[in-house]
């Protein structure tokens, strides 16, 4: 990093981050919301009323992800993660596992994981290889249709919560890559970062509608800003 060194850096990502790794984005032209009302697969309703095509949702992308890797920008923030001699809090909105596969090891996935499921019946969690079926049998309480992506749809509450507010409230730079700042919370950030002085820096390929929110926002594909920004 160039600037003035943090000592506390918190860095939120979306899914601009993952663009380049060929992984669709949701908003822009083009994207997942684009071809599927979000109604019919990302809300605790959908599962409930049509299990099946959920379940094809979310089997589809992860079966995606084995064609995909991570790009320069990925590989950046993991050397940080080694390199950063401050506190490093590293949360994504992205339920890829690109982050973890570019050698990044704390990462906090706030909207949950495609490689993992969750059972709606008892709450276990397991690994997600292969594709979940509407027929699938929980292994831990026996029951069928319970098996869900481990994901945070609309109206659920997004994972580690707690952790996240007290990184950020303690961080003394907040960094947002590739995210339409659509979605709270985490679109929220940007304002509780502010709130408690804490300098605030946008990299996103266009000003996103948050924009404005930020001390400071540079423009452009993220496998160019995120290196330079940590190199
Ligand atoms: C590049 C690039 C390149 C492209 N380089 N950049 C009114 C009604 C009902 C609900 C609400 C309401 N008002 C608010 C809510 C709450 C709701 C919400 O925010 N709704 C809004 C739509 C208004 N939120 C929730 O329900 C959340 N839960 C909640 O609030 O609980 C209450 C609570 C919270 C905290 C404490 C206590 C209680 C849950 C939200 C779950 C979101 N889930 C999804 C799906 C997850 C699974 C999946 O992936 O299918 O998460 S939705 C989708 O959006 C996904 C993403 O993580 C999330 C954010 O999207 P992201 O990453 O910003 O992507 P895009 O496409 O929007 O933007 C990409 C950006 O990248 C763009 O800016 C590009 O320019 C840029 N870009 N190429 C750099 N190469």
């Amino acid at each position: 990093m160039t600037e003035r060194r943090p000592s506390s850096l918190f860095i939120l990502t979306g899914a601009g981050i993952s663009a380049e790794s060929g992984v669709e984005t949701f908003r822009d032209k083009g994207g997942l919301w684009s071809k599927v009302r979000l109604e019919d697969v990302a809300t605790p309703e959908a599962f409930v009323r049509d299990l099946a095509r959920v379940q094809a949702f979310y089997n589809a992308r992860r079966a995606g992800l084995s064609a995909v890797s991570p790009n320069a920008a990925h590989e950046a923030l993991a050397r940080l993660e080694h390199e950063f001699a401050g506190t490093l809090t590293l949360v994504t909105q992205n339920i890829d596992d690109l982050h973890e596969r570019a050698g990044a090891r704390r990462v906090l996935h706030m909207h949950g994981e495609l490689a993992k499921a969750f059972c709606n019946g008892c709450a276990e969690r397991r690994d997600a290889t292969r594709d979940l079926a509407v027929d699938d049998a929980c292994p831990a309480c026996g029951k069928t249709g319970t098996m869900r992506p481990d994901v945070v749809w609309f109206g659920e509450i997004p994972y580690h919560m707690d952790l996240i507010l007290e990184r950020l409230a303690s961080a003394d730079l907040f960094v947002s890559i590739g995210t339409s700042g659509a979605v709270y919370p985490a679109a929220g950030f940007v304002s509780e970062a502010r709130q408690r002085g804490i300098r605030t820096l946008e990299l996103n390929l266009e000003p996103s509608d948050g924009s404005w929110q930020f001390d400071e926002a540079r423009h452009g594909p993220a496998s160019r800003l995120v290196p330079a920004f940590v190199d």
